[in-house]
């Protein structure tokens, strides 16, 4: 079908050139020749034409902003969110302004001087005021907008994570895994020669820091309001990238690698419900990177919690000390064993 819609596009272009060339050679032929009355006339109608589609134009841009804005994301659920919202703000006010200031003065100009009777075009070379001014401008606006970024990602960056409550995200094809790391906050070692179908993170259970560790399967994430969650990611197979549109935060998962991005959520999901005006509003935590054929299916509910319900729910899940039997990093033969035993 799209070949056969190409098709008749192409043909359709080669016909239309056919049927110009045949008016050429036919006005020709009957000796006629075009005046300048008849250029101008056809130089009105092309800077009308301009000035409709100008308006056409803008106009339906205003028109999608207008329709589609209620479809943006809601006010940040995040700490940082907040002045990265602003700053991203000042870039669209700045962006929309020259963008209509410069589609206006392009249409507008290339209707007023069309060529009509009498008009000369005036050759003006060169102009180094000109010139300066519209290199200064952008350099210092540009310059601004950068710095305060850079500002900004450095702010973010050094979050205070003394009290930071550390979870691994961990994602596959194609899904997510999250992992808790208890009383002592640490989290317990972990290798991929241990992967199993009971011990999905490839959990090392003879290491200490393990014992009080939880994780969940299941298609939803945990975190307590006002505490900033230090999160460690990392990926089983190919690169995948965690993407929490309402917190504003994303980082890749890169295999063998141990990434890490921290926030501090601000609302809890109870209190959004309330804010989008959406009783089924849920926080998600999305894959960014096209990873493979069920890429679309990578996603997980994150709920935000107060500290309270955040506890209870934490006790409800697996408990790392529970996976049946880990042989430890020592015993690599029997590791491989197992391997060929499965296969
Ligand atoms: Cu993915």
């Amino acid at each position: 079908m799209t070949i056969l819609i190409l098709l008749a596009v192409v043909l359709g272009v080669m016909v239309l050139v056919r049927l110009m060339n045949i008016v050429q050679l036919s006005t020709q032929v009957s000796g006629y020749e075009e005046t300048e009355d008849d250029q101008i006339r056809e130089n009105n109608w092309a800077a009308l034409g301009l000035m409709v589609f100008m308006i056409v134009g803008l106009g339906l841009t205003v028109l999608m902003i207008y329709v589609y804005g209620s479809h943006l994301l809601p006010v940040s659920a995040s700490e940082h969110g907040v002045s990265l919202d602003k700053l991203l703000n000042v870039n669209w006010f700045i962006i929309g302004f020259v963008f209509f200031a410069t589609q206006i003065v392009l249409f507008y100009f290339a209707h007023k001087y069309r060529h009509t009777k009498g008009k000369k075009a005036y050759f003006y070379p060169m102009n180094h005021k000109l010139e300066i001014i519209w290199t200064v401008i952008p350099t210092i606006v540009l310059s601004i907008l950068i710095i305060t970024g850079l500002r900004e990602w450095h702010k973010i960056l050094m979050a205070d994570k003394k009290d930071a409550i550390n979870v691994q995200v961990y994602g596959y094809q194609f899904a997510w895994i999250t992992r808790y790391s208890g009383n002592d906050n640490v989290l317990g070692k972990s290798n991929y020669k241990l992967i199993t179908d009971d011990n999905p993170l490839g959990l090392d259970t003879s290491d200490p820091a393990m014992k009080d560790d939880v994780y969940t399967t299941g298609n939803e994430m945990h975190i307590p309001l006002g505490k900033e969650i230090n999160f460690q990611f990392n990926a089983r197979d190919v690169i995948h990238s965690a993407y929490f549109p309402h917190f504003r935060a994303q980082m890749n998962l890169v295999p063998g690698m141990n990434t890490f991005f921290s926030f501090k959520p601000t609302i809890t999901t109870e209190e959004m419900r309330k804010i989008t005006k959406n009783e089924k509003f849920d926080y998600i935590l999305l894959c960014n990177k096209i990873c493979g054929v069920a890429h679309y299916t990578m996603a997980m509910k994150v709920v935000v919690d107060t500290p309270e319900d955040f506890k209870k729910w934490v006790r409800k899940q697996k408990k790392a000390k529970e996976i049946p039997t880990t042989p430890s990093m020592a015993e690599e033969g029997n590791i491989n064993k197992d391997v060929t035993a499965t296969l």
